[in-house]
């Protein structure tokens, strides 16, 4: 090889390692429950075969370059043109192809299996956010999906406006939502963490900012988070948050956006009820602090243009009460 040929081979190999290595979340390989093993599985049993069909077909490409044609050799050929394709065309193939539909049906059978006693939690796509209802806890929050550990969880699909698609790579899913159609995804997470999932299927100007997180937790600690939420704060918790509360519900916001135990009762938007304690605002697309919320307040179209929430205009004061109020929503 000539040198610049193996320098480029080299760093190609070292990217590719520090793509293996530095993974956060979300990674395809890094599976933290039994159904995504299982698809892991059946991804890795796809690869080895594809690879040893590559390397056995390469390997017959450099035979055939560096044996020349049958009448140079003048040796006959101990194996016939029939036998060459009826093995290796018709019976090797049909072989492998067997192999990997009984997997793939094996293992779709298997995540498919429902468990007693799920968690049942729905989930609604919508441009470009995902609401998350806890139907038997009685609350709905948004692009946050906590789960309890261990817990098989039952995950309704539906959307409200164009097809969307639930994957989180570590856990598994890419299961769409459709309008009219419901769909059921079950699934258990064996690892505490906050795992990244991304909508996997084109829905408009803002698909790339559709993501969310699971975040799995240990039972008790998803009961806390649970509790809470059913029985949210039942009024600001000082002064300022009490305006802040004032101008939320005399501005726009209240027609679009929940509040539980408000006036506010808009579902255009999330749910806000619970919005001081998320980790990232706008479906994962910015962290939730103070500066970010200022601005996506103010003008939500700079961070994520196109959003379905158009800039507001709040005087400087206002604003600061506002984000007093929205940042105590815990
Ligand atoms: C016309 C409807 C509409 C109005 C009015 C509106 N919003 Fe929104 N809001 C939305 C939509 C839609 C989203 C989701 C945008 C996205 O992520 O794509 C959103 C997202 C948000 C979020 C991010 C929530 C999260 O968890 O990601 C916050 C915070 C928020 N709005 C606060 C406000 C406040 C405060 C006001 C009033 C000053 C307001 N909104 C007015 C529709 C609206
Ligand atoms: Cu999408």
């Amino acid at each position: 090889m000539r040198a610049p040929a193996r320098l480029a081979f080299v760093a190609a190999g070292l990217v590719f390692l520090t793509a293996c290595s530095t993974h956060g979340s979300p990674y395809m390989f890094d599976p933290k429950g039994p159904e995504a093993h299982r698809i892991t599985s059946v991804w890795w049993l796809m690869f080895t075969l594809a690879a040893v069909v590559y390397v056995v077909v390469a390997g017959f490409i450099f035979v055939a370059a560096f044996r020349g044609r049958r009448s140079e050799t003048g040796k006959p050929s101990r194996i016939t043109d029939n036998g060459f394709i009826v093995v290796g065309g018709i019976a090797v193939p049909f072989v492998i192809l067997m192999v990997l539909a009984w997997a793939t049906v094996d293992a779709t059978n298997h995540v498919r299996r429902p468990e007693k006693n799920p968690l049942k939690i729905e989930v609604v796509g919508k441009r470009w956010w995902w609401s998350v209802e806890y139907p038997d806890q009685h609350f709905t929050t948004a692009n946050e999906v906590h789960v309890p550990v261990g817990r098989p969880i039952e995950l309704g699909l539906d959307a409200a406006d164009v097809i969307h698609s639930f994957w989180v790579p570590q856990i598994g899913g890419k299961v769409d939502l459709i309008p009219g159609q419901h769909n059921v995804w079950r699934f258990k997470v064996d690892e505490p963490g906050t795992y990244r999932g991304q909508c996997a299927e084109y829905c408009g100007v803002q698909h790339a900012h559709m993501a969310f997180l699971v975040v799995a937790e240990s039972p008790a600690a998803f009961d806390t988070w649970a509790l809470r939420r059913e029985n949210p704060p039942s009024g600001p918790t000082g002064q300022l948050e009490a305006t802040g509360q004032m101008v939320f519900m005399r501005s726009p916001c209240a027609g679009c956006h929940t509040i539980r135990g408000t006036a506010a009762t808009g579902t255009i938007g999330p749910d806000l009820t619970d919005v001081g304690s998320r980790k990232m605002l706008g479906a994962a697309t910015v962290p939730n602090d103070e500066g970010h919320l200022a601005g996506w307040i103010l003008d939500a179209q700079t961070i994520k243009p196109g959003a379905l929430m158009p800039p507001i205009s709040i005087e400087p004061r206002d604003l600061q009460a506002l984000l007093a109020y929205l940042r105590s929503l815990k």
